[in-house]
């Protein structure tokens, strides 16, 4: 007959509505929940209960389980915060000399936030098609506050530049901010032609030797050369922008080893290695035979020469 007040409870707070005099319906503003509902039940809403209490003592409650009201007892809180992508392999502008690089990446949603919606991952490599956390070659992680995800392309990435292209959003339907991170693959080692000394195994009697030849990488020039004259260091030397280099060398007498190596940009490397023999000493003769001697005209004699050198 006569209604004493009508409140409702949610999240732990009561809070009393009041009549409003041209609709006769109860009704408060409430301030919602600080936190996203994702995480309080299977449904993922906060559970309210209403109560109405007339002046005899009566009172109705109504929760969300009730048949008829309880679908208007859910109220749905969802947060606002982005989650985050961080790809932690490869750096970026990095070279790498494998066409099946693993690219790693860390998906994180705020402390207290719905947490990453993994399905709704999407990775896209250049112009490729998108991919999700359960195409081939994608393994996902969970951990604290997300997912750790790798992913190892399938097919052979091609020599040059690649850009991979990453999203995910939360369970509350925010997206991050899409990142990208662009690397290039080189599977092939420079080429490196040394002119000088042209021959696998040489002589001279001067021991200076220039070392002459050229480079080149389709990939990630500049390639940087080193000269190594038997144990010593492995010195850079200039190379010029269309690939030429020359190093000056003091040989030792005896046998040099001399290995030329180029890297490019992504480390391979290929080598080449001379030797020269240098001999500053002329032959000694140190005996001369000819026999028979006399010899008789017409006749063959033999001549012996001892040298050594
Ligand atoms: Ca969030
Ligand atoms: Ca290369
Ligand atoms: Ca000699």
């Amino acid at each position: 007959m006569a209604l004493k007040k009508v409140s409702v409870v949610i999240n732990g707070s009561r809070v009393e509505l009041t009549k409003n005099p041209s609709t006769g319906k109860y009704e408060g503003t409430i301030a919602a929940p600080n936190m996203t509902s994702f995480n309080v039940n299977a449904g993922h809403y906060y559970p309210i209960t209403v109560e109405a209490e007339d002046l005899a003592g009566n009172v109705t409650s109504a929760n969300d389980s009730d048949s008829a009201l309880g679908e208007s007892l859910k109220l749905f809180v969802k947060e606002t915060t982005k989650p985050t992508i961080l790809i932690t392999s490869p750096a970026s502008g990095a070279y790498i000399i494998t066409n099946k690089p693993a690219i790693t990446f860390q998906l994180r949603d705020e402390t207290n936030g719905s947490g990453i919606k993994i399905s709704s991952l999407t990775i896209k490599v250049d112009s490729g098609t998108t991919l999700t956390n359960t195409s081939p070659g994608v393994v996902v992680t969970s951990v604290t506050g997300g997912y750790n995800v790798t992913y190892t392309p399938q097919t052979a990435l091609s020599d040059g530049s690649h850009t991979i292209l990453l999203n995910v959003q939360d369970n509350d339907g925010n997206a991050a901010t899409a990142v990208s991170r662009t690397f290039t693959v080189d599977t092939v080692p420079p080429i490196l032609n040394v002119s000088s000394p042209a021959e696998v195994t040489s002589y001279q009697n001067v021991a200076s030797l220039t070392v002459l030849g050229t480079t080149n990488d389709a990939t990630s020039s500049p390639v940087g050369v080193t000269v190594k004259l038997n144990t010593g260091a492995a010195t850079a030397t200039v190379v010029d922008g269309n690939g030429n280099f020359s190093k000056t060398l003091t040989l030792v007498e005896g046998t040099n080893t001399i290995v030329i190596t180029a890297t490019d940009a992504a480390g391979k490397t290929s080598s080449v290695t001379r030797t020269v023999v240098l001999d500053t000493v002329a032959p000694v003769v140190s005996s001369i035979t000819i026999a028979p001697n006399p010899v008789n005209v017409g006749q063959s004699y033999i001549i012996t020469v001892d040298v050594t050198d």
